[in-house]
């Protein structure tokens, strides 16, 4: 139901006030900021993606008619509507006008399929899905019309661009503004995508008085301005490219966004070149991909001011090479959509810059360093990295029993990480606690993986891990035990099932390989499928 505490365990009031005292919080709301932005400079460009610019006032507008068109469409503040844009100027369009009436947005992956998208719309009880019409040969509209069959609160699927099929066109929703009562500041705003570490992914619920500090704090460190010129280059809805200092803190800073298709460098150097970017995030991959591409391309790239890169870590060696290559100063990031964000600062000294991930945002980021046991471990010693603090969340959203595994008592967020602190208070990421892959930035849960290869009726067990990958930093390898009856079978029909089953294409396994045991399990250790039985059992 309505209950959004019960949905969403709140930051305690005496944090609360803390924050607000503090003037982290300072009772905004998204769509509130826009329309204070748009009443200062309407003429100032907020959105370029392609030939179109999208001023402060065109967007607000935008939103307030869009908003009209959703409300007229039955959604109402709470709803939830789950997104599924690539980087297109309406992506902002969308989400701006979900905050104006304070339906919450659910943020896809444009990479994501028929397995993550049902489990969103069923899980979130969601009453509309905004997709494009195709992209890249997938047509969405077709995915579309079948999670609608399966899931009965989903009423609308609204479609950007092209032609919308047996769906809604966004252009063709009424338009006349309606008055609006709209979101406090201290409601949700979205729900954010967790990387997850369990079968299904986690839903991230953040409010409007905690992502926007996240935004401010952000881009006072990185240096944005109302100058500034930020490129869309990773999937929009990530929680990266979207606030650190991302797409929304330049709305906020009143800068310019520029939507990139690709990340590739031919694709984002002559827009770099073109529209004078200052400032933009990658994953490591991609920034050794640009490293590489900088010190040769024909494209005047030397507008580019700061890189960030994060979501993975990046190596010593090639952090050394992006400020030569690229003529921009790097800055590391490591944060998560939970919550907790750090940065190297600007003018931290280079060997900082190059051999840390960075302090966090605030001065009220709390952060342990403890042990197995939740003891504090020595200083400059690794540990589990535990956080709590004004934009961190207190839990996931309907998640009470994953809560009780994730936060501790006091409130801290186990954030799976293993990390080291500095002399300075910087963070160095050691590893992972976390039964997660980082695959260049995008996160697979083994568990989710595995569970869809179970199902393949000649499989009797599945392992899914990390290997070591000198570009991606990790890969993943499916270790699959046949049934015993079962005819010998190639890796490539394992990943085809998969792909089959509808998993974005990230988590299908890199490699798969057939044994009889599972190399890293011991004798007398369980098997992960035994595990699972147990963890499904009744009273387990
Ligand atoms: C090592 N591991 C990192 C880094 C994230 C900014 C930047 C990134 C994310 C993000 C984000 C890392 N070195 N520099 O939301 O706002 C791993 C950690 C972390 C997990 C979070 C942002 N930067 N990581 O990556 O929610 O394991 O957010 O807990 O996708 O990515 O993943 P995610």
């Amino acid at each position: 139901g309505a209950d959004s505490r019960r949905d969403a365990p709140p930051i305690p009031e005496v944090f609360a006030e803390r924050y607000r005292a503090a003037g982290y919080w300072r009772g905004e709301t998204f769509g509130g900021m826009l329309r204070e932005r748009a009443d200062a400079h309407p003429a100032r460009v907020a959105i370029t993606d392609g030939d179109r610019n999208w001023t402060y006032g065109e967007l607000d507008v935008r939103a307030d008619q869009l908003a009209a068109g959703f409300i007229a469409r039955g959604i109402t503040k709470g709803d939830r509507v789950v997104v599924q844009l690539p980087n297109v100027a309406e992506f902002f369009e969308v989400i701006f006008a979900l905050f104006r009436i304070g339906a919450l947005p659910v943020f896809a992956l444009p990479a994501h399929r028929e397995t993550e998208i049902h489990y969103f719309c069923e899980f979130t009880e969601a009453v509309a899905y905004v997709i494009p019409d195709r992209v890249g040969g997938f047509d969405h509209r077709d995915l579309a019309s079948k999670i609608r069959a399966e899931v009965p609160t989903l009423r609308d699927v609204f479609v950007v661009g092209g032609d919308p099929g047996e769906h809604t066109a966004l252009a063709d929703l009424p338009s006349e503004p309606v008055e609006i009562d709209g979101p406090a500041p201290s409601d949700l705003a979205f729900l954010q995508l967790s990387g997850g570490s369990t079968g299904v992914p986690k839903l991230i619920p953040r409010t409007h008085d905690d992502y926007m500090y996240s935004l401010w704090g952000s881009n006072q460190i990185c240096g944005v301005t109302e100058d500034s010129v930020f490129l869309v280059a990773l999937p929009a809805a990530h929680n990266f490219p979207l606030s650190s200092p991302g797409s929304l803190g330049l709305f906020y800073a009143g800068g310019r966004v520029v939507m990139c298709p690709q990340p590739d460098p031919d694709t984002a150097f002559p827009l770099i070149e073109r529209e004078r970017v200052t400032i933009t995030g990658l994953v490591p991959p991609l920034a050794l991909v640009w490293t590489d591409a900088g010190r040769t391309t024909p494209y005047d790239i030397s507008s580019l001011d700061v890189l960030l890169v994060g979501g993975a870590k990046f190596s010593e060696s090639a952090a050394r090479r992006v400020a030569p290559a690229l003529g921009c100063t790097l800055q590391q990031v490591f944060g998560m959509a939970e919550g907790l964000v750090n940065y190297t600062r600007l003018d931290d000294p280079a060997e900082t810059i190059v051999t840390t991930q960075g302090r966090p945002i605030s001065p009220d980021d709390e952060i342990r360093i403890v042990d197995d046991l939740d003891q504090d471990v020595p200083d400059g010693e690794a540990g589990h990295l535990l956080t709590r603090g004004p934009y961190t969340i207190r839990g996931y959203w309907r998640a009470p029993e994953h809560n009780a595994r994730s936060f501790t008592a006091d409130g801290f967020y186990r954030t799976g990480d293993i990390v080291r602190r500095t002399p300075t208070g910087h963070l160095v990421v050691e590893g992972r606690a976390k039964d997660q892959i980082n695959r260049g930035g995008e996160k697979i849960a083994p568990e989710e993986v595995e569970n869809i290869i179970l199902a393949h009726p000649h499989v009797h067990d599945v392992s899914v891990v990390a290997v070591p990958d000198e570009y991606l930093g990790e890969r993943t390898l499916a270790y699959v035990i046949l049934r015993a009856d079962a005819e010998p079978l190639k890796p490539v029909v394992i990943k085809k099932f998969v792909r089959e089953r509808g998993l974005a294409a990230y988590k299908v396994p890199d490699r798969v390989e057939f044994v009889t045991a599972f190399p890293q399990t011991g004798i007398g250790k369980i098997s992960k499928k035994d595990q699972r039985t147990t963890a499904a059992a009744p009273g387990a």
